[in-house]
């Protein structure tokens, strides 16, 4: 891939694995999968819906606010503690276990490396930094510079302005969220949809330039 310059990452499912997120609330609420499920989904629905409505709240923000919507949800009742638990969780997110080494793996063929979340940077300093990802990165990217959520272009430009590089196809982007890909797919991007979880491909139209099960394949794709 000698047109690729550099390389973007999304964060949540991509580099960080929430299923910390999980385990803490196995703790806390008995049936725990389909509520971080509806608690994961509606985090990125508020994403959409604040983006279109262009009324712009912080990424943490929404996650409370999707916390209290799943609590009310489930007829789950949590105090305080439990509510704080549960938030703290996003900010010791585990890396998924080949992904420090990939990025050394990348990083060592002269890419320019990057992170490019939704999350707000204090969020994003604190899960990448406690995962030991951060010193691999040459640059964390929040989406609060321009207070609107992915898959907005006006996102996306964000590494181009960093990387100063005109055409978006010399970028290399990855996401584990099909929609997150495609969103870059549509900006020009050349993307790895690093689709662990064996989804199909929203019928939208944008096929990204690769699809693959993990992410040693996406350092090969890369390289
Ligand atoms: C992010 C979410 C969408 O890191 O995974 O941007």
């Amino acid at each position: 891939m000698s047109k690729i310059k550099a390389v973007v990452f999304d964060v949540y499912g991509t580099l960080l694995d929430p299923i910390s997120v999980e385990s803490i609330a196995r703790e806390l609420i008995p049936d725990a999968l389909p509520f971080v499920m509806t608690w994961r989904a509606k985090q990125l629905e508020y994403s959409w819906l604040t983006s279109l409505m262009e009324h712009y709240h912080s990424f943490w923000e929404l996650t409370e606010n999707a916390l209290e919507f799943t609590c009310d949800k489930y007829r789950i009742s949590l105090d305080a503690y439990g509510l704080k638990r549960l938030l703290d969780a996003w900010g010791h997110v585990s890396p998924y276990p080949e992904v420090p080494d990939g990025l050394k793996t990348l990083r060592e063929k002269g890419l320019k490396l990057a992170a490019l979340s939704n999350g707000n940077p204090e969020m994003l300093e604190k899960g990448l930094g406690n995962a030991g990802i951060q010193p691999l990165l040459d640059k964390v990217m929040s989406v609060e510079e321009v207070e609107v959520f992915k898959p907005s272009p006006k996102v996306y430009q964000l590494a181009l302005d960093w990387l100063k590089i005109n055409d978006p196809a010399e970028v290399g982007f990855v996401s584990s969220n099909s929609w997150d890909a495609i969103g870059a797919t549509a900006f020009g991007f050349t993307v790895c949809w690093l689709n662990r979880a064996g989804n199909p491909l929203d019928s939208l139209g944008y096929s990204p330039a690769a699809q693959v099960a993990d992410f040693s394949k996406v350092v090969e794709f890369f390289s």
